[in-house]
């Protein structure tokens, strides 16, 4: 069985971490086939809009915890992992650009809730739920997380989060700012693709240097930021799509964006 599963629809990338019966726990094969997602969002201008979501009734459990030789005396280098699969992932995910929607279906623990949040938009059922899981065994937030957390819920928030590994529900999730909304468990599924099809019918440049001008904010000065948007505005004004955005609107039809 894949341990993630590949689909290209109407310019939406869909991937499905799959391995249900552990709540799509990572292990090498599931890392192996998100960078091979990742290989194809970069490679191919037929993907405009990337949509991850679980199998099954969790997202992810974040590592596969049974897949390490905790009998062996000798200490595990879990840097290693990072380095090898998860700081790659994290990196490609930001520096991708296009738009990636994450449908959370489920429990999200440790670095499968710091995956999610690595994503641009999220959206979650409200069944789901998010856990620092990493404090319960001894471990620090990895995938992103003491760097998203804090940014995105404040210092306190992230803090307690983090020291206790408390589940955090969705529509808290949502409350905090953490994610972008939650959905009915019910209409997850239908919200999520539409949301990724507009995305993947939109101006696809324009989509990827605003997701580049909203996270290099979190490091620049307003003056830097300034001339971000302008050298980003100059770049995107000389682009097909811009000019037929403009004349939609003048001749009152729908723009049909390329992502040219
Ligand atoms: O090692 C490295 O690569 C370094 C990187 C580390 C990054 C990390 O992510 S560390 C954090 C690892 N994750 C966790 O500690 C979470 C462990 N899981 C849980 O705490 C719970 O499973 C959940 C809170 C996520 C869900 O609870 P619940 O009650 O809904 O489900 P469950 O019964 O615990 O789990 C269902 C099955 O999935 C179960 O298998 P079984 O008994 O039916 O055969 C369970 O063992 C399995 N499962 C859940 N999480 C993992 C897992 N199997 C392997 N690894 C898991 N992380």
């Amino acid at each position: 069985m894949d341990s993630v599963l590949v689909s290209l629809e109407a310019g939406v990338l869909r991937i499905t971490l799959n391995r249900p019966d552990k709540l799509n726990a990572f292990n090498v094969d599931l890392h192996k086939g998100l960078a091979d997602a990742m290989a194809r969002a970069e490679t191919e201008a037929a993907v405009r809009c990337l949509l991850v979501t679980g199998a099954g009734r969790g997202f992810c459990a974040g590592a596969d915890l049974t897949a390490r030789d905790m009998k062996s005396p000798a200490p595990l280098d879990l840097g290693a992992m990072l380095d090898a699969h998860y700081n790659p992932l994290v990196k490609r995910m930001r520096a991708l650009p296009k738009p990636i929607v994450c449908a959370v279906n489920g429990v999200a623990a440790g670095a499968g809730a710091n995956f999610a949040l690595a994503c641009d938009i999220v959206i979650a059922a409200r069944s789901a739920s998010f856990i620092q899981a990493f404090v319960k065994i001894g471990l620090v937030p990895d995938c992103g997380g003491s760097y998203f957390l804090p940014r995105l819920a404040g210092t306190q928030r992230a803090m307690a989060l983090a020291m206790t590994g408390d589940r955090l529900s969705a529509e808290d999730a949502e409350r905090w700012g953490i994610i972008w909304k939650c959905v009915d468990d019910a209409d997850l599924k239908a919200e999520s693709e539409k949301l990724a099809r507009q995305l993947a019918s939109g101006p696809t440049k324009s989509l990827g240097l605003i997701k580049q001008a909203i996270y290099d904010s979190a490091s620049n000065s307003l003056s830097a930021q300034l001339d971000l948007e302008r050298d980003f505005q100059r770049e995107i004004g000389k682009g097909e799509d811009y000019r037929e955005g403009v004349a939609a609107f003048l001749e009152k039809r729908k723009p049909e964006f390329t992502g040219r």
